[in-house]
């Protein structure tokens, strides 16, 4: 079967009160596990294998990696082969690696990102249970963020020297992992180039999405929410809470996503999104947005950039 989500981000943060505090009172993540190195792990209510972020103490921001679930023990064995296929090294670490969490296939990308892919995380139920569950618990925190959705890498693109790690991790995400290309933007002449890309092994727009830029890093990691009403009440919890904003309440073009960017203590940005947006189907045609509408995709309404927003990242 293969990969099955994301199944947890690992980020940098320089002050770990500071961004425990943040991601449990405004995102409304729990910590369930802290170990002897200092790393905090957390989940949202409404995901039952014991974490989806980790935090780590370091001096910069930005990511460690990213990794995803994959179904069967022997699916790792099997995606190994695949990736190697691809040219791309890899490393078995062994289960206990990381707390809770069995043997884990780990690589990077062509763009340089850590990946890594896990059959085993410890299941510990959502904070509703599975009989007779009530839609939410009561005892939500800020935004109530459902589930870690998706994150968006920076990566290397140079049209002067032909470097685009955007297509290269693309073919490699659909030929090594098998997720399918749901969007994509592209610019130059022709529009030869293809300039980010948005992918899925799920029923959702994205499961993750790769955009070009002069060097590589992580644009944000984002939250699910219901409703565009739950976007609007996370932005008034920003506010209440003194959060860095970087967009306000809007709309996507690209993948209709509700959304709202933000920072973490730290500097990671955030996204809490909301909308299913559409059923993402491998025979889906892809949608493509050209240069010139580029704006319109990014930011729907104004269809300006926010240069803050393509400029600075982790
Ligand atoms: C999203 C999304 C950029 C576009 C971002 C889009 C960084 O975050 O969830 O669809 O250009
Ligand atoms: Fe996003």
């Amino acid at each position: 079967m293969g990969v099955l989500r994301i199944g947890h981000a690992s980020l940098r943060v320089m002050d770990m009160a500071a961004a425990v505090k943040h991601y449990e009172n405004v995102l409304g993540l729990k910590t369930t596990m802290q170990d002897k190195a200092g790393n905090v792990y957390l989940k949202c209510w409404d995901e039952w294998d014991k974490f989806s972020l980790i935090l780590t103490p370091s001096d910069r921001a930005g990511l460690n990696h990213v990794a995803y679930k994959v179904q069967d023990d022997a699916d790792l064995d099997d995606l190994q082969r695949r990736v190697e296929a691809c040219g791309v090294k890899t490393t078995m670490l062994p289960e206990g690696t990381l707390p809770a969490t069995g043997r884990m296939l780990q690589f990077n990308l062509p763009s340089g990102h850590e990946m890594r892919l896990y059959a085993m995380k410890e299941y510990v139920g959502t904070d509703v249970g599975t009989t007779n569950p009530d839609p939410w618990p009561d005892d939500l925190k800020g935004a109530g963020a459902h589930w870690l959705d998706h994150l968006l890498l920076m990566c290397e693109l140079n049209p002067e020297t032909g470097v685009n790690k955007v297509a290269e991790n693309t073919t490699f995400m659909k030929e090594a992992l098998g997720f399918f290309l749901t969007e994509q933007v592209v610019v130059g002449p022709g529009g030869a180039i293809q300039a980010a890309t948005w992918m899925t092994r799920t029923t959702t727009p994205h499961d993750i999405a790769f955009v070009g830029g002069p060097t590589n890093g992580l644009h944000h990691i984002a939250f699910y929410l219901d409703s565009w009403h739950d976007v609007l009440k996370a932005a008034d919890v920003m506010a209440k809470k003194k959060v860095r904003i970087d967009v306000a309440p809007t709309r996507h073009g690209i993948t209709r996503g509700e959304t709202i960017y933000f920072f973490d203590p730290s500097g990671n940005r955030n996204e809490t999104f909301a909308g299913l947006g559409y059923l993402a189907q491998p025979d889906r045609p892809v949608t493509t947005w050209t240069e010139d509408q580029l704006g319109t995709g990014i930011f729907y309404h104004t269809g300006a950039l926010v240069p803050s927003f393509t400029e600075v990242y982790t």
